[in-house]
């Protein structure tokens, strides 16, 4: 059981890690607070890669205070040199005495060793305080040094009768100013956003993250990937043309339409194919050798049931406007007839909020 200071200290930390929620990638989120005699001597956390750990500034800003004191931190220090050398040994130059861990770092590279050089050095450990607190800021860096894939976040709007567009295909003024800006907080929290061919061939959106309050220099544009079997992206579709990359991933070898896309600034990848469309797994795999965390999904329905299917969705955001549009209008996922109940996709709401006069449902796929 943590005491209740211990709690306190890491909760700090975990505000501090949340400054870096736009910027660390694709590093994780990760907050250190330093206490010595009941008072906080060194606060820091991770803002960029390739810039120093959570826990260098905080040591900087301790200074010789260091010395004997309790460093909170919710991420296990990390014991490898990647692109800086391991925090675990400047938390032992710096001689502080006991240091208390959110949760283990999942990177092989460190996975146990940063607390086991701590403890070889005398130091006391501790790790599991606020665990699911710090697990929640970094889902797709869990995700990806677990399983080699991003975290997966399927983003939806519809009525308050489950539809998502009317037959026509007319869907865009569901949802009000407030849920369009939180959308744009989870796309720029987001490593990538993806959607399908027929989504641009559709609405044409621009797919950049354009939260209020942050100036274009203080953000890392999300990738855009856009599924594109058969290669029909138009050169001269709007998100070709935004801030950002785009990566369109296709089966097709027409090198025609492959230079023309790449002339107008994409990035063109060919993956195989499975059951008579794009391999969906080997698309995950591949965002993930790429060093992306997590990825949102803003799809039309065959797309985001296909990845629904596939057991590739980890995480359903839900806009629920406070309209009707009847049996006529279309439903979130293709999927196929259920035979039984027991095929039943299984979810497990994390929380519901309201957002201007919509709601949003945040769910996890069981
Ligand atoms: C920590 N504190 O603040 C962070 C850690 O290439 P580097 O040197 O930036 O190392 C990145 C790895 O370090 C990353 O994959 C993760 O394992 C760990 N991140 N560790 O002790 C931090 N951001
Ligand atoms: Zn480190």
């Amino acid at each position: 059981m943590a005491d209740a200071d211990d709690i306190r200290y890491m909760s700090r930390a975990l505000q501090l890690a949340r400054r870096g929620l736009y910027t660390t990638d694709p590093n994780p989120r990760v907050g250190c607070v330093l206490v010595k005699d009941g008072e906080i001597v060194g606060e820091g956390w991770h803002e960029r890669a390739g810039q120093p750990h959570a826990e260098v500034h905080a040591l900087r800003a301790a200074g010789a205070r260091a010395r004997g004191a309790t460093a909170y931190v919710t991420l296990e220090p990390c014991s490898h040199h990647g692109r800086t050398p391991p925090c675990s040994e400047a938390l032992i130059g710096a001689g502080v005495d006991r240091v208390v861990a959110a949760m283990q770092d999942p990177n092989p590279q460190v996975a146990g060793e940063g607390l086991a050089r701590l403890e070889a050095a005398g130091i006391v450990t501790e790790s599991g305080v606020l665990a699911s607190e710090s697990a929640a800021l970094n889902p797709g860096f869990i995700q990806r040094m677990r399983n080699g894939r991003p975290w997966v976040r399927c983003k939806l709007a519809m009525s308050l009768d489950g539809r998502t567009a009317l037959a026509s295909g007319e869907s865009q003024w569901i949802t009000g100013p407030a849920a369009r800006a939180d959308v744009h907080r989870l796309r720029a929290r987001s490593s990538a956003i993806l959607t399908g061919s027929g989504t641009v061939l559709a609405d044409d959106p621009s797919l950049t993250a354009r939260p209020d309050g942050m100036d274009d220099s203080e953000l890392l544009q999300p990738l855009r990937v856009v599924l594109d079997t058969r290669l029909t992206l138009a050169p001269t579709a709007k998100l070709l043309s935004q801030p950002g990359q785009t990566l369109v991933l296709t089966a097709s070898d027409d090198a025609a339409r492959r230079q023309a896309l790449e002339a107008a600034g994409a990035e063109v990848a060919v993956l195989p194919v499975r059951d008579d469309r794009l391999d969906l797994p080997a698309a995950l795999r591949l965002l993930g050798e790429r060093e992306l965390n997590e990825v949102m999904v803003e799809a039309g329905p065959t797309l985001a049931g296909a990845m629904l299917q596939a057991g590739l969705v980890d995480e359903l955001i839900i806009y629920m406007a406070p309209q009707l549009l009847g049996d006529a209008a279309r439903g979130l996922f293709h999927l196929p007839g259920l035979a039984t109940m027991a095929d039943r996709v299984a979810l497990t709401i994390e929380d519901i909020r309201a957002v201007g006069p919509d709601w949003r449902i945040r769910a996890r796929l069981k």
